[in-house]
């Protein structure tokens, strides 16, 4: 029973002065005052009835209270359940509903209109504001330290993060501190990640990548992370020369790159440069190489199996692949239909195995048992290959998504919403390429025969019920959607349609 995240993750660092966060202005941040906030944050978990498995839903800006929470959620067993910033409180109902947590903590913002859907299953609602401010943060002062640290087995809950479903449907990915622990002592060692390491920290922490990738690293090598709230370039570029690594979602580089202060004298002093969660064009690796000199390391993850791939620290990193297992994960090529093992080179469904991926989707045992084959391999929804040498490629997606900044977005779930505005027959979503951004939503709207939806309301309607990254960038209005012989809507022709709806925005923070 000492396998839990507290106890390998978090309790070694108990007495360190060493500093864990670096939060520029704002001051450092020892692993042993963080880990103490972390305990009196347990103790106020507790105080508002949060058992061990219980979970506690967070939907607050970064900060160092709000990650603190993580810590907390880890040493009593409770179960963190982050929630994107930017989802509308009818989205986070939804979560509530669905999660049952004992207690939420949100900003002060979002605190009226979460209270009721909060109550309804049970939960108290406390705040934290971006400023760490708030009734959580004033209890927790004055708390004393928890001492205990509940005993987890490696199997059970760590953590639940929801990704939304191509039904439309939100499912809750059941994360094991088994599946925490042993990608992020996986990654350390491959990564070389040591207490020397200064880590930039700018990604958001309601995700993988953010959370689990980047934090847990860093404390699995006892190293500092340059924490920031937001990517922010001028920041970034401020804190490279006094950095070691960053890890990024491919916008952060061309964004990077889009500025002539990025240069080899500044990223001297910098050892590795990883990109994931969406796709790195060949052409942003080659252009950052030949600026700066560094080769970015492309990983491939996702929020179910934490890190599957990555290209090797030590060897050749392949610009347009993602490189090979992890150590101690599987990864296969199926037929897509059949779940035939396909050969070498052959492309195909992407499937996984090992101690990082999930436990299965919370209260869907059936959609868990339709992702995962017979024999244990969870089905990824990526479509990939693997080259003579190991290094595996992804060509596409099984799944209708669209991958925008790093954001997964399932245009199931927009287009459900567009469905029902005035005047509008049917829509589709879909993603096309966006210099910013990789992929940027563009809806395709039929109108209904005879009538002329009113593009300005529906983008204002759009807003009240869908997280800003979500919404559609661009509308269309069409006569009809295109359809094969089966009725199905032709997603790709629609993309080649409007492949050039962003050709007139510009690379970097202020694009369209
Ligand atoms: C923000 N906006 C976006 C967006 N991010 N729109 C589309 N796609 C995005 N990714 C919108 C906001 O709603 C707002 O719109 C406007 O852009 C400006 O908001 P902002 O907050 O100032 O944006 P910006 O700072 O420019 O953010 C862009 C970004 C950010 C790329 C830096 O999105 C980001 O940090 N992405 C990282 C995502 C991430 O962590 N993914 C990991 C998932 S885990 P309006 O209309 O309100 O003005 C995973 C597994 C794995 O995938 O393998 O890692
Ligand atoms: P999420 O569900 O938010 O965790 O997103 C996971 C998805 O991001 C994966 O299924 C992939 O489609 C995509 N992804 C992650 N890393 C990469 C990468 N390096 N290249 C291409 N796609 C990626």
């Amino acid at each position: 029973m000492t396998d839990g995240l507290y106890s390998q993750l978090f309790a070694p660092h108990q007495c360190s002065e060493g500093t864990f966060l670096d939060c520029g202005s704002r001051g450092l941040v020892t692993y042993r005052a963080f880990l103490e906030l972390a305990s009196r944050q347990a103790k106020v978990l507790r105080d508002h009835g949060v058992a061990s498995g219980d979970r506690v839903a967070l939907q607050a800006q970064k900060s160092v209270e709000a990650l603190a929470v993580y810590a907390a959620c880890a040493q009593i067993g409770a179960v963190l359940l982050p929630l994107n910033t930017a989802y509308t409180p009818d989205e986070v109902a939804y979560f509530l509903k669905d999660a049952e947590p004992r207690l939420l903590v949100c900003d002060p913002d979002a605190e009226r209109a979460l209270t009721p859907t909060a109550q309804t299953v049970g939960a108290a609602t406390l705040t934290l504001d971006a400023d760490g401010r708030g009734t959580f943060a004033d209890a927790a002062q004055a708390a004393r330290p928890c001492a205990d640290i509940v005993p987890r087995a490696e199997d059970d809950l760590a953590a639940i993060l929801y990704t939304s479903g191509t039904t439309g449907r939100s499912k809750g990915a059941m994360m094991t501190n088994r599946n925490l622990v042993s990608n992020a002592r996986t990654l350390t060692d491959l990564w070389a990640f040591t207490g020397d390491d200064t880590l930039i920290h700018a990604l958001p922490i309601f995700h993988t990548h953010g959370l689990f990738v980047a934090v847990n690293v860093a404390l699995c090598a006892g190293a500092r992370l340059r924490f920031m709230q937001k990517f922010d370039l001028d920041a970034i570029l401020g804190a490279l020369p006094q950095s070691t690594a960053m890890m990024g979602v491919p916008t952060f580089y061309s964004r990077l790159l889009d500025d002539p202060r990025l240069d080899r004298s500044r990223t001297a002093d910098m050892r590795l440069f990883i990109s994931g969660s969406a796709p790195l064009l060949a052409e942003t690796h080659a252009s950052f190489a030949k600026r700066t000199g560094h080769q970015i390391l492309e990983r491939y993850g996702m929020t179910e199996t934490n890190m599957i791939t990555s290209n090797p620290y030590k060897g050749t990193r392949v610009a347009g692949t993602v490189g090979m297992p992890l150590p101690g994960v599987e990864v296969r090529i199926t037929d897509p239909a059949t779940g035939a093992p396909l050969e070498t080179g052959e492309r195909g469904a992407i499937e996984v195995r090992g101690p990082n991926v999930f436990k299965g989707y919370w209260k869907m045992p059936e959609k868990t048992r339709e992702e995962f084959r017979e024999d244990g391999f969870f089905v990824t929804g990526d479509l990939g290959a693997f080259d003579e040498t190991g290094y595996l490629s992804i060509v596409g997606r099984a799944k209708d998504l669209v991958i925008s900044g790093g954001y997964n977005i399932y245009p199931k779930e927009i287009e459900l919403v567009l469905d029902t505005m005035p005047d509008v027959l049917e829509s589709a979503v879909i993603g096309v390429p966006h210099p910013d951004l990789g992929e940027g939503v563009v809806a395709v709207l039929a109108r209904q025969a005879d009538h002329n939806p009113d593009v300005d309301e529906i983008r204002a309607r759009a807003a009240g019920a869908l997280a800003g990254f979500k919404r559609p960038r661009r509308y269309v209005l069409v006569d009809a959607l295109p359809r094969n012989t089966m009725g199905k809507v032709q997603k790709a022709a629609l993309r080649e349609m409007f492949a050039d709806a962003f050709a007139d925005v510009h690379a970097g923070p202020d694009a369209d």
